[in-house]
């Protein structure tokens, strides 16, 4: 039976610690600050907008969250990007996806200061992870590897599979993994033998985007399971990528969804809140 990693209590623990930071900030003057734009009404990005600013504020991060109407031409947004990365008192700025389709995500992207980009989207921070001399964490993965870490999950010379590729989460899942010494390979919806692959795993992660799609019989009997899907069923319910309860009696650690990789990503956003305020008072007592 596997332990089950509660991603909320560790979330909650890391929040504390951030929280502790943000005081000893404030104490300096410095009160780390997150602008959060969306574009529209997607009901599932409006979710996650709210958990972004509740989270803010539950450490003392001063947030803002500017919504934009669905029609926002993308000059309009770039020009709201423009004067974010010019105000002193906002350290992060992410941009929700997605985006509607009139709007070049890599253009807005683009536009985000790197200094400001705490999701770590931006292709000069995208080239510092693929080093490994990174500001910014990835957000997700960092979760998925502090989860691990705090879990008691080792990662040298351990066979990791990370099924998915996308540029949020499945590429630089990968990259973390293979900082950490793991013996890396990315599946995909090509990849022949899938399940064969899957089986090899010390640690598996999923991030593919179809709800229950790993079965039991695709897990090694006391691998560590983290599944970073987030599907809305018909029912309205939420479920991850990993058929929670059949994997649950062969996995040896498996996150659930929700309360497993999520709050993680938030916290991790948090974290990164933190460093740019730190980074932009170290550049301004350097000048
Ligand atoms: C939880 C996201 C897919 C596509 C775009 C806590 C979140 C989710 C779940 C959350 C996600 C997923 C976010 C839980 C932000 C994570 O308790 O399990 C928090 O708000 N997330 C996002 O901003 O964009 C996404 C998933």
């Amino acid at each position: 039976m596997a332990k089950i990693i509660d991603g909320k209590k560790i979330s909650a623990e890391i929040r504390q610690e951030i929280a502790q930071d943000v005081r000893r900030m404030k104490e300096a003057g410095i009160v780390p600050g997150l602008a959060v734009i969306i574009v529209g009404e997607d009901p599932a990005s409006q979710i996650y907008v709210r958990n972004k600013g509740r989270a803010c504020e539950e450490v003392g991060i001063h947030s803002e969250i500017i919504r934009l109407p669905e029609q926002t031409v993308q000059q309009a947004l770039l020009s709201q990007i423009a004067e974010l990365n010019a105000r002193d008192d906002i350290h992060g700025i992410l941009v929700q996806l997605p985006l509607p389709r009139h709007i070049d995500e890599g253009a807005v992207i683009a536009a985000i200061s790197p200094d400001k980009d705490v999701d770590a989207f931006s292709e000069v921070n995208v080239g510092k992870i693929m080093i490994g001399n990174f500001r910014f964490l990835p957000c997700t993965p960092a979760g998925v590897m502090e989860l691990l870490k705090r879990s008691g999950i080792e990662t040298e010379g351990k066979r990791a599979v990370v099924v998915g590729r996308s540029n949020i989460v499945g590429k630089p899942q990968a990259m973390l993994l293979l900082h950490a010494n793991a013996t890396v390979t990315i599946c995909h919806s090509r990849t022949r033998n899938l399940a064969e692959l899957c089986r090899e795993a010390d640690i598996l992660v999923v991030a593919i985007g179809r709800a229950n799609f790993i079965k039991a019989e695709m897990v090694k009997p006391g691998a560590a399971v983290i599944d970073v899907g987030m599907n809305r069923l018909p029912d309205g319910k939420l479920a991850g990528d990993v058929d929670f309860a059949g994997v649950s009696e062969v996995a040896g650690y498996l996150t659930p969804v929700p309360g497993g990789v999520g709050p993680m990503t938030i916290t991790m956003l948090l974290k990164n809140t933190v460093t740019a305020a730190e980074a932009a008072r170290e550049k301004r007592e350097r000048s």
